[in-house]
């Protein structure tokens, strides 16, 4: 056994605080053996829909030695993105609060690598890779072995003291740490309000969300037309979907980011119903420069404007 595990541990755990991270938590890194026949029963039943990507690495989506040489820990952190603000025209098409501010992706890769220069510069050579939706890797899964949370009948990362609005991401690294073996118990209780609020029935059970129904999905991912079957019942939602989280309770407990780079872009939340459907290529370019709204591009935004629009 090192030594110092415990002193590195809570080194790594002072130093991801400091970077502005609200939780972490360490894992041993070995094969994922509860989430295998889920993951598996999961895409044999196409909830994955086209996000074909979620076939690929099967074997390394549940075993992070195989990610990374000589793997021993994962290191499980969280960012806070809850912001109370809200889009000033009710009619509107709704965007999920977590695309408000910059690209996660961006803001969260920059924060892992920092800890990762930190860890070599005050621990020594330590082999590592950061993960944030890059790589295949199950982020809720490996939070909740890290006791972060539980994993919601919506299927998000729940905390007690903080809810769900929150990232996920992970560093992989080689070398041993003192783990997080206290599982949180699931608190979700008896409580169905995320079943019964979504507007698509896409969590189709306890624990089970058919991707392939969810609005984030046909909003975000999907890059054909949205099926006609969706009509009317995307509750207005033109980027993501906050539904299943809004109603919760646990998110009572969500306190607001403190993540410069999340601060919401003024246009966006005084934008009219009337402007979003006239929104031009310069208006898109100018809020969305930084966002993950990017992702959906130009067509993709004004094609779910439609959507909705044909569905009144
Ligand atoms: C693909 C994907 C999607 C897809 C599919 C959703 C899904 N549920 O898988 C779509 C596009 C629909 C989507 C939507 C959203 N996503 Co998403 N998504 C991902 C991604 C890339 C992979 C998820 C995955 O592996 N799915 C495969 C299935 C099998 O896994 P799962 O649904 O998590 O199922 C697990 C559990 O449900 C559990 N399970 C199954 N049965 C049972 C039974 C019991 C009893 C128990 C206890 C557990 C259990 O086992 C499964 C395997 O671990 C992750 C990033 C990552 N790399 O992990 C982000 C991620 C999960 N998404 C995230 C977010 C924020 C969202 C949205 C809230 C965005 C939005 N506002 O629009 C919605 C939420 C929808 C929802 N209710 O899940 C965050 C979640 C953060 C958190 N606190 O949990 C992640 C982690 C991204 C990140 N880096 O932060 N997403
Ligand atoms: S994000 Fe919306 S559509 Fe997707 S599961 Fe939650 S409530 Fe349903
Ligand atoms: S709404 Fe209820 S059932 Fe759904 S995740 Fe939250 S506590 Fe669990």
């Amino acid at each position: 056994m090192q030594p110092n595990r415990a002193a590195y541990t809570q080194l790594i755990k002072n130093e991801a605080k400091e970077i502005g991270f609200m939780f972490c938590g360490v894992s041993k890194a070995e094969f994922l053996e509860n989430e295998a026949p889920r993951l598996e029963k999961w895409l044999t039943n196409n909830m994955h829909g086209e996000m074909r990507y979620m076939e690929n690495h099967f074997d390394k989506r549940l075993d992070p030695r195989l990610l990374v040489d000589g793997a021993r820990s994962v290191i499980s952190l969280g960012l806070n993105y809850y912001s109370d603000h809200k889009q000033v025209d009710p009619l509107a098409p709704k965007i999920s609060k977590y695309a408000y501010g910059a690209d996660y992706h961006t803001v969260i890769k920059d924060k892992l690598k920092q800890l990762l220069e930190i860890i070599n510069e005050k621990i020594g050579d330590v082999n590592g890779r950061a993960f944030v939706d890059s790589a295949p890797v199950l982020d809720r899964a490996w939070a909740k072995k890290s006791g972060m949370g539980w994993i919601g009948k919506n299927s998000n990362l729940i905390n007690k003291k903080a809810g769900s609005f929150f990232f996920l991401a992970e560093l992989i690294i080689d070398l041993d740490l003192e783990y997080d073996i206290e599982p949180t118990a699931d608190h979700c209780g008896s409580c169905t309000r995320c079943i019964d609020a979504c507007p698509t029935d896409a969590i189709v059970g306890p624990y089970v969300v058919d991707g392939s129904r969810c609005i984030s999905y046909l909003t975000i991912e999907l890059k054909d037309e949205i099926p006609q079957e969706f009509k009317g019942k995307l509750d207005n939602w033109m980027f993501g979907c906050d539904i299943c989280q809004d109603v919760c309770p646990w998110n009572k407990f969500s306190v607001l980011h403190n993540e410069p780079s999340f601060s919401v872009v003024p246009e966006l939340l005084d934008m009219s119903k009337n402007d979003w459907e006239e929104i031009t290529q310069d208006v898109f370019q100018k809020i969305f420069k930084a966002s993950a709204v990017k992702r959906t591009k130009f067509n993709g935004l004004t094609r779910n404007i439609e959507f909705l629009r044909n569905s009144e």
